[in-house]
């Protein structure tokens, strides 16, 4: 594969400093302030949102991997989707890594949540790609392991036919204990359905959260990002989620 990485990086950069995109943080660092949450709408450059989508597109069709299982720490909730592994990304794709590592990226997130926003250390969990299609399939309710989750969108199915984030912010997660239903029975429930070409900012470490499920068989692709506080990288982090699903 040609190595486009070098090119696919300096345009990430110069995307990220420029002022449309710098002009958007205001508004974005007050969403995130008030709701955990933050969509920044054209995420990357249109050539960058289609060269991403077509290496994925190649990967989901030879090297990905179905799951159809319940998740014991958050409360064996389901997982039914179609998913690439990190190495698989890695290795097949030049937009995704560049995206990951992008220090630039990092300090507009930084701007966003006002603290330090760090990379993910161990790899599995950096970035991996999520697609729903069949009918039923759901990302069931969860927690990520790090802070925060940045979400690129690439398909997006209609409202009505599910593929929405759900979410309780501000709960703690006990892998031991994780009382999911109480949870969502107690609320409230915020739902979002972002755009195609847009990526949505999460504080994924202590929302409970899900993506809906659909209702019909349609196109639901995306990748998620992950990204460190410092006080993630203090102590032991558990892995045993990701563990069991890959
Ligand atoms: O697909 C989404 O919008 C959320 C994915 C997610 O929560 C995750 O991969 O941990
Ligand atoms: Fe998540």
């Amino acid at each position: 594969m040609r190595d486009f990485s070098a090119p696919v990086r300096e345009t990430v950069e110069h995307h990220v400093l420029a002022d449309e995109f710098q002009a958007a943080i205001p508004a974005l660092r007050q969403s995130y302030q008030q709701d955990d949450f933050a969509e920044i709408p054209s995420f990357m450059p249109d050539d960058v949102f289609r060269g991403a989508l077509g290496e994925l597109e190649g990967l989901f069709d030879g090297e990905s991997r179905r799951r159809d299982t319940r998740i014991e720490q958050s409360g064996g909730t389901p997982r039914r989707f179609t998913t690439l592994a990190r190495d698989v990304i890695a290795r097949g794709s030049t937009v995704i890594p560049a995206v990951f590592e992008s220090s630039t990226l990092r300090a507009a997130l930084e701007e966003i949540v006002d603290e330090k926003v760090l990379p993910v250390p161990y790899e599995p969990e950096q970035y991996i790609a999520t697609r729903l299609h069949e009918a039923g399939d759901v990302h069931g309710w969860h927690w990520d392991d790090y802070t925060w989750a940045l979400v690129w969108i690439f398909k997006m199915p209609d409202e009505d036919n599910g593929g929405s984030l759900e979410y309780v912010k501000d709960v703690p997660w006990d892998p031991e204990n994780p009382r999911v239903e109480e949870f969502v029975a107690a609320g409230p429930v915020i739902r979002r359905h972002p755009t195609v070409g847009s990526a949505y900012l999460l504080k994924a470490g202590t929302a409970l959260h899900r993506v809906s499920p659909l209702s019909y068989a349609a196109e639901r692709m995306m990748v998620c990002f992950s990204f460190a506080s410092v006080a993630d990288l203090d102590g032991d982090r558990g892995h045993e989620s990701i563990q069991a699903l890959f």
